[in-house]
């Protein structure tokens, strides 16, 4: 059964967002000499690189997802933990009066961004806009379904990697000037205004531990700090941690990648949370298992945002389509009504248990639905030319609003339904029992055997990671190889591939007292074989014990 939540836990006040000194840095970080060193260097490059000092460092945590993996953008709660590795974006916002008198200035005002990160494969990106015009493109773009316009004309000038910065400026810019018009005004108009950005991360990349919303909500926080400080008054009312996520999650798809919104909410929210998307963005503290996490990285890095519309969008598609398939099945229509296009939405709507679904997909649904399959089914007729209209029709009665979904269904020849739902039904599933198991309100039975309950956990784990190799197709030689390492080794409960896959991590649950067994076993079964220069140079970076960690905060430079 769906499992809700009554409301968001948590007073109001945990949902404002953090600006903290930088004198209370070693206390929110933990004492993490890493993270405060990791602090310190984006302060000082910052001020290498623009000659004058930060006024805030944002920072933001990756995450490694738990259980739950390509569920959320099906509408079903996920569970993941916010790392301690984290992006820190440092910035200044700077007014220069303009040189013109004219009355009408506010045409004229213009913002110039200057974005460089420490990374060397980051190359810097510096543009500048008429503020004018950048505020009416962002508010005609309707807000989910257009692309923004920055990324399409001058897409050339900018490297791939400050498509994420970018993305979250324009997020915010767009989201003030609806809720807070009055203060943007007066910030950009009438003059030039220059923002630098300096970013320096300590989370892996491509790792499938999200460095890219890390990236994101740093930069998110980062600019709305900017843009609505001033000296009297505090910007931590401004927006709510819950507005930011969505916003967050809804910007970083201009990228490219269909993602729902995990990554983004518990990089906002930190530590170990449910988080539930449907019917609202809600999330819950769940307490751990006396246990450690251990994230050991494959060394081979995700390519699910290279060829999206084969890997990762391709896979959100076939959802959609699996989706139409199964509402055909069982739920009973009228004439004027339509299919719900969301997963979650079906499910609920069928009043039928997750078992109970999986059970009806092994026996109704088709292995895989051709093009001309998919096109009969869904709009009665199958046509010779695959054009754009069709494309957008078949788009619109799946549920698919945004560009990158209307790319897969351009190109692909076929769909893989049966599978796929498999996996979704039973992950979700899967969720539900592991929340139960950490004591969660679901189910807070204390007299659980725990060694019981650890066991039955690491189970999960084992089952999701072979759902997801098997049914969802998203997991790689090397993290299959990987994974069935962690399994064996001592102390090991369970363990499965985390984040979109194709590369990436690998999280195992373990004894707290047998890490070192289990660490020494991983090194000598699977790392030794792998050459040293494909691995970084400290082990720490590709294999470490998580430490549920404090999620997004902004510190304000003395
Ligand atoms: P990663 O692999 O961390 O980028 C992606 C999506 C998530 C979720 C997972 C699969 C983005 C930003 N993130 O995560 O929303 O769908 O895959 O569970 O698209
Ligand atoms: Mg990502």
């Amino acid at each position: 059964k769906l499992l809700i939540l009554e409301e968001t836990e948590g007073s109001s006040q945990d949902d404002t967002i953090e600006l903290v000194p930088l004198s209370s840095a070693s206390e929110l970080l933990d004492h993490s000499e890493s993270q405060l060193a990791a602090l310190q260097r984006a302060q000082d490059e910052f001020q290498q690189a623009y000659n004058h000092a930060p006024q805030y460092v944002a920072r933001a945590p990756g995450r490694v997802n738990l259980i739950g993996e390509h569920i959320d953008y099906n509408g079903f709660g996920v569970l993941p933990m916010a790392l301690q590795q984290s992006v820190f974006c440092a910035v200044s916002c700077r007014q220069s009066q303009l040189a013109t008198t004219t009355t009408d200035t506010t045409a004229e005002s213009t913002l110039e961004l200057h974005i460089q990160s420490t990374s060397p494969q980051a190359p810097p990106c510096r543009v500048q806009y008429n503020v004018s015009e950048i505020l009416d493109r962002l508010s005609q773009a309707e807000s989910s379904s257009n692309d923004p316009p920055f990324l399409k004309t001058q897409e050339e000038n900018f490297p791939d990697w400050s498509h994420y910065v970018l993305c979250a400026i324009f997020g915010i810019l767009q989201q003030l000037q609806e809720t807070h018009p009055t203060q943007l005004t007066a910030k950009l108009h009438p003059q030039h205004t220059t923002i630098c950005f300096l970013i320096h991360g300590t989370v892996p990349q491509g790792a499938g531990v999200s460095s890219s919303s890390a990236l994101v909500v740093a930069s998110a926080m980062a600019t709305v700090t900017a843009l609505l400080s001033s000296n009297n008054s505090s910007t931590s009312s401004a927006i709510t941690k819950t507005q930011m996520a969505a916003l967050c999650a809804r910007c970083e798809r201009w990228v490219g990648t269909e993602g729902g919104g995990m990554d983004q909410a518990i990089s906002i929210f930190g530590r170990l949370q449910y988080i539930q998307f449907q019917p609202t963005l809600a999330h819950a503290s769940v307490s751990s298992l006396p246990l450690l996490w251990v994230v050991c990285h494959s060394l081979q890095e995700s390519h699910k945002r290279v060829d999206a519309a084969l890997y990762f969008n391709k896979r959100v598609v076939e959802c959609k389509v699996a989706c139409r398939w199964l509402a055909h099945t069982i739920v009973k229509k009228n004439d004027n009504d339509t299919y719900p296009t969301l997963l979650w939405e079906l499910v609920r709507q069928s009043n039928l248990s997750f078992s109970e679904l999986e059970a009806v997909t092994k026996e109704k649904i088709p292995e895989t639905v051709t093009r001309a399959e998919l096109e009969r089914f869904v709009l009665g007729a199958t046509t010779e030319e695959h054009n754009n209209a069709l494309v957008a029709q078949l788009a619109s009665q799946l549920g698919i609003a945004r560009p990158a979904g209307m790319e897969v269904l351009k190109v692909a020849e076929s769909y893989s339904v049966r599978d796929r739902l498999l996996h979704v039904l039973s992950e979700a599933r899967r969720v539900q029992a592991f929340r139960s198991l950490c004591g969660g309100p679901a189910d807070n039975n204390a007299n659980n055997n725990k060694k019981d309950a650890e066991r039955q956990v690491g189970t999960l784990l084992n089952q999701s990671h072979a759902s997801c190799s098997d049914w969802y197709q998203c997991s790689s030689r090397q993290l299959d190889q990987l994974q069935h390492t962690c399994q064996q080794a001592p102390g090991a409960l369970g363990s499965r591939m985390t984040g979109a896959g194709w590369g990436g991590c690998v999280v195992a649950l373990v004894s707290s007292n047998q890490v070192d067994e289990f660490c020494q076993f991983v090194r000598t079964n699977y790392y030794a074989d792998i050459p040293d220069d494909d691995k970084p140079t400290n082990e720490s970076d590709y294999m470490f014990v998580t430490q549920p960690s404090p999620g997004s905060n902004v510190f304000e430079s003395n």
